[in-house]
């Protein structure tokens, strides 16, 4: 995309400080022919001196070297905080690792954070799942210049729930994100406290990321259309910033606050000795009850509330977590080499360990795990404000194209259906578009040795799942080649899923992934796998703005898979 406004007008806006009203006066085909790149220039948000912060942090971004293979220093960005008022427990460290640290906040505090950019080039800071307003929210518009500062002011109104802070300019999400700007953000209230939950040295964060090195232990990211296309996928699995991570445990219960860190990979968790994984929270914190999964899927942003009971384990047994094998989330060739250009040897839907954990230590104490966990008031359908039209989030992709609603982000572009009235709950739902063909899955092992490209029909037995006819293909044509999964992510505040559908029924691919969904609880960002169509509630209260929406496979967001709601 073109960029068509020229320096000095942009500079025009960020002195004036007039960007949004002066972007929207612009006539549409001068905001059209701007395209993705372009976006009024605003001046940092500052301090207001009505605001009296609990908490207080500097937060700053910035280019390190942190050692993470054997020899050679790692070139990173990173996030290193400072903190200047609050409790002591607010920030800490990931030993060794890249990672920022995780920020550990209480329900109703005031936070103010003080990012300081010393990056060679814009971001700007998003709290993926806080509930705060539009102007602190970490949109693309407020990035900020090597030097310069952004003052984040709100109240932490987020129940007890896990969740990250990351970097949001457009375009370069995916590339800061990679390169190391990342952390937990883990917040307390007192629902959760009640159940005194494994705290301390018993609750360990688990981000789970993957990455490329060179021979000289750089990290790669590679600018290739099809990388972008399929996502960015290394070869090396890294659980807070380590590589080959084990975690030395004693016998006893262990609360693991997991979240996919990664750009693109998605996992399928489970332990390697096949007892369940019992799940206790979600995107957005604790469900009602513990439930047992035999694996579980774990797409880019989402995260997992982990209750894992070594009591009863010998001293020196070990466990390791694994992502299982599974298929369709790609199309099947690219599923089967990895998304990478480099010859990745861990393709995604492969088998492969991601930690592992090792009992050192015998105790005869544990705690038990709570039968009743927390109260969701469930929405239904009479709640929301639109029972009967859905508020549309249309998936389109194919080549070159990597579009919501039909459209790729473009700045002030909202339609109108994704204005959205305050301090309403809306039904929405996401799917494929026709472009995207969305069928019921993907290509069967060994089929892609056709070769990209060829429209390929399944087995006549399948053909009656197909559903939707390419023009002049069969029922598995280019269409089903194409087809991918996405993990919607929408800003603001939680969303529960009402439902989710598959096109035609089940299929052979969607069979190794099904079991691996948890529905019962809050989340912000939800994997949509291809053919599928899913139904969310969503609450839209307290803050009006611009709200992102986006695919967060983060090479797909770069690509213009984002939207904005403008809450009004
Ligand atoms: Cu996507």
């Amino acid at each position: 995309m073109k960029h068509s406004i020229n320096p000095s007008r942009r500079r025009f806006f960020a002195q004036t400080g007039a960007g949004i009203l002066a972007y929207a006066g612009m006539p549409a085909w001068v905001q059209a022919m701007s395209g993705m790149g372009d976006m009024p220039h605003l001046p940092p948000r500052k301090a207001s001196p009505g605001f009296h912060a609990d908490v207080e942090i500097d937060l700053v971004c910035k280019p390190s070297a942190v050692s993470i293979l054997p020899g050679q220093a790692t070139q990173v960005q990173q996030y290193v905080a400072k903190l200047i008022k609050g409790p002591a427990n607010t920030l800490s460290e990931l030993p060794g690792s890249y990672l920022g640290p995780v920020l550990r906040f209480e329900t109703g505090q005031k936070i103010r954070i003080n990012l300081h950019n010393q990056l060679d080039e814009p971001s700007i800071t998003h709290w993926h799942g806080l509930h705060v307003p539009a102007d602190v929210d970490g949109h693309p518009q407020y990035v900020i210049d090597k030097g310069q500062t952004f003052v984040y002011e709100f109240e932490m109104l987020n129940r007890a729930s896990m969740n990250i802070y990351h970097p949001h300019p457009h375009n370069t999400t995916a590339k800061q994100v990679y390169h190391g700007l990342a952390g937990a953000i883990l917040v307390n209230d007192a629902e959760e406290r009640r159940l005194e939950l494994p705290g301390g040295e018993y609750e360990v964060p688990i981000v789970i990321q993957d990455r490329l090195f060179n021979a000289n232990n750089q990290l790669i990211y590679a600018g290739h259309m099809r990388d972008r296309m399929m996502g960015f996928y290394g070869d090396r699995i890294l659980v807070n910033g380590r590589p080959d991570f084990q975690l030395e445990v004693a016998s006893r219960a262990y609360r693991f606050r997991v979240l996919n860190g990664s750009t693109a990979r998605i996992y399928k968790l489970a332990w390697d000795d096949n007892s369940p994984v019992t799940v206790i929270g979600t995107d957005g914190g604790l469900l009602e009850t513990p439930i047992d999964k035999p694996y579980v899927m774990l797409a880019p942003g989402e995260r997992l509330d982990v209750w894992a009971d070594f009591s009863g384990r010998k001293v020196g047994s070990q466990l390791v977590l694994r992502s299982r094998s599974f298929s369709g989330v790609l199309p099947g060739m690219a599923g089967r080499m990895g998304g990478g250009m480099h010859g990745s040897v861990l393709p995604v839907g492969s088998d492969y360990p991601i930690f592992s954990v090792k009992v050192i230590r015998q105790v005869s104490d544990s705690p038990a795990l709570p039968k009743r966990l927390s109260q969701i008031n469930r929405y239904s359908l009479k709640d929301t404000a639109n029972p009967t039209k859905p508020v549309p989030i249309e998936i389109s992709e194919g080549p070159m194209k990597m579009q919501l609603n039909g459209r790729p982000y473009a700045f002030n572009d909202v339609l109108p259906s994704e204005r959205i009235p305050v301090n309403t709950v809306q039904l929405m739902q996401i799917f494929h578009g026709q472009g995207g063909m969305g069928m019921g899955g993907g290509m069967q092992h060994g089929e892609g040795r056709q070769g990209m490209g060829m429209g390929m029909r399944r087995g006549a037995d399948d053909s009656a799942e197909g559903g939707h006819k390419m023009g002049g293909m069969g029922g598995g044509g280019m269409g089903m080649m194409m087809a991918r999964a996405h993990p919607i992510h929408l800003h603001g505040q939680y969303f529960q899923i009402l439902s989710r559908n598959l096109d035609g029924g089940q299929n052979r691919d969607y069979a190794t992934v099904k079991d691996g969904f948890i529905e019962g609880g809050w989340k912000d960002t939800v994997l949509v796998m291809p053919g599928e169509t899913v139904k969310i509630i969503k609450p839209f209260q307290d803050f009006k703005g611009l709200f992102m929406y986006h695919c967060h496979n983060l090479e797909h967001e770069d690509m213009g898979m984002m939207r904005d709601f403008s809450v009004e």
